[in-house]
């Protein structure tokens, strides 16, 4: 098998190669289970995997690597809306019932979509990115070389199994570099101070309750390197990070589409609210509001677009929104930046309002919109992200309810609605009831306002 190199036996092999939340496993003993779960999937023409943080989530997962089946996580919170958009839409069936007897299976094409991930645009339901084996294999190798990640660390992270950040550099990234696992469950500062690696990803939410918390802090001196990525890292928490672990953290910046496709590097500088340069086998550009290719002076600011090694394949059953993501072979990635005459990008903010970063879960205005009419005492409403100290942004709604103007409504109704229907980390954490939304001549509502 070509993508997980450590199931090859490269690395030998360790009784506790993958553990997560204390549950741990060697890489033999993954490779078998996942090798009879494969049996047992060849043919399907996608999995869904409920991707709780479990060492099953681990082994349905390489299954269908080896199976060459596309795998699809699901959110293991995801409410219904949710949950039936990205069945029907993926076509993926459940796990099957009883793994199978190992066979010798062929090695997949690198080709054949290895994951089909679900990401949230500024409208409509999410869309299924489509990712190859071989794209997944370019940007893991690319981050090793940034990183020197080897056989050698024992990287510890918390994150979710259902996105890039978690699955993809967190559980495939491991057993492609042959790094022993350990992921904590949840990202809490006490689970990584307890953990003892050498590696360390996190997201900027998790980096600055890590600050919060001393203790935990200093418990990670003897690490090697420590990586924020997923959303912008503040630079107050890059400072305090370095000052309490004596580590100044990496950060790197990338999207489901495009995987990761900028870090700073462990034998180059680390510039607070910078994210570095590409990775081995990316380009990048900077263009402006006319299409023309931005000058990198460390200044001006443009929509940054990537091409490379790394590339999502297309948007699941969305040909034109595939089409409209690329300026030929640059992917729009709806980011603006500056690149300085040295290849340093800062990413200066989004080009749309309509996407939200909470937590470094990426969150479409459109789609908690269109649940919140759903709800019957709803009748217009505006989603925006407010600034958070903890989360980045925060998930705010104005809605203007049906009936009378004023009445009482129990905003922790609405907000259960979209954590139940959607899932928990789309919920609004504010509910604001407005007599009517601003909105400019053309009825459009004027979200800058209502920040
Ligand atoms: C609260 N809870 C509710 C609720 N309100 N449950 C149901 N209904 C409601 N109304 C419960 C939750 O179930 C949960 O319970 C608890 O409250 C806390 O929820 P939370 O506040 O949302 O979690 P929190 O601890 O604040 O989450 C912070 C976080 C999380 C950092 C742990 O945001 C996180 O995991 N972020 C990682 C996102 C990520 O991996 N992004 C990568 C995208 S890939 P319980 O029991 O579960 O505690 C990408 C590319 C790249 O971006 O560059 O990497
Ligand atoms: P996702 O679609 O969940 O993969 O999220 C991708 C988006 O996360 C990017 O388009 C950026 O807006 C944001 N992002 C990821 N990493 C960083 C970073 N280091 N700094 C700023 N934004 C980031």
């Amino acid at each position: 098998m070509t993508l997980l190199t450590a199931l090859d036996g490269s690395f030998g092999d360790q009784p506790e190669a993958v553990s997560i939340a204390g549950v741990a496993t060697s890489w033999a003993d993954l490779r078998a289970a996942s090798g009879r779960l494969a049996s047992a999937m060849v043919g399907m023409p996608a999995v869904a995997v409920e991707a709780e943080p479990t060492l099953q989530t681990v082994v349905a997962v390489v299954a269908g690597l080896l199976a060459g089946v596309p795998v699809v996580p699901v959110p293991p919170d995801a409410g219904p809306l949710e949950r039936e958009h990205i069945l029907r839409d993926s076509g993926a069936l459940p796990l099957p019932a009883a793994a199978g007897v190992e066979r010798a299976l062929p090695t997949p094409s690198p080709e054949v979509p290895a994951l089909v991930m679900y990401t949230s645009g500024t409208t409509g339901a999410p869309k299924g990115v489509v990712m190859s084996g071989r794209a997944i294999a370019a940007g893991l190798d690319g981050l090793a070389d940034a990183w020197q990640w080897t056989a050698d660390d024992v990287l510890v992270h918390g994150l979710p199994l259902f996105h890039v950040h978690g699955l993809v550099l967190g559980v495939l990234g491991a057993l492609r570099t042959g790094a022993r696992l350990v992921h904590t469950g949840r990202p809490t500062p006490a689970g990584y101070a307890a953990a003892g690696g050498s590696l360390y990803f996190g997201v900027p939410t998790v980096w600055g309750r890590v600050c919060a918390d001393p203790a935990a802090a200093s418990a990670l001196t003897g690490a090697r390197l420590l990586v924020s990525g997923s959303a912008p890292l503040p630079v107050p928490v890059f400072d305090e990070l370095q000052r309490l672990t004596g580590h100044a953290p990496v950060e790197r910046y990338g999207m489901t589409e495009t995987l990761i496709t900028l870090s700073t590097r462990f034998d180059g500088e680390r510039r607070p609210g910078w994210v570095g340069v590409p990775i081995a086998g990316v380009d990048t550009r900077l263009v402006d509001d006319h299409d023309t290719v931005a000058p990198h002076d460390g200044e001006t600011i443009g929509e940054l677009q990537v091409q490379g090694a790394t590339m999502f394949d297309r948007y699941l059953n969305r040909p034109e929104a595939t089409a409209d993501s690329f300026a030929g072979d640059w992917f729009r990635t709806g980011d603006a930046a500056v690149i300085d005459a040295s290849g340093f990008h800062r990413i200066v903010g989004r080009q749309s309002m309509d996407i939200i970063k909470s937590g470094g879960f990426k969150v479409g205005a459109g789609e908690v919109e269109s649940c919140l009419l759903g709800h019957p005492s709803v009748r217009e409403v505006a989603v925006v992200g407010f600034p958070d100290d903890d989360l980045g942004q925060r998930i705010v709604a104005f809605v203007v309810l049906d009936g009378v103007v004023g009445e009482e409504v129990d905003a922790a109704l609405l907000i259960d609605h979209v954590a139940t229907n959607l899932s928990v980390h789309k919920r609004p954490r504010d509910i604001h009831v407005v007599a009517e939304l601003p909105r400019n001549a053309m009825g459009k509502v004027q979200k800058h306002l209502l920040r």
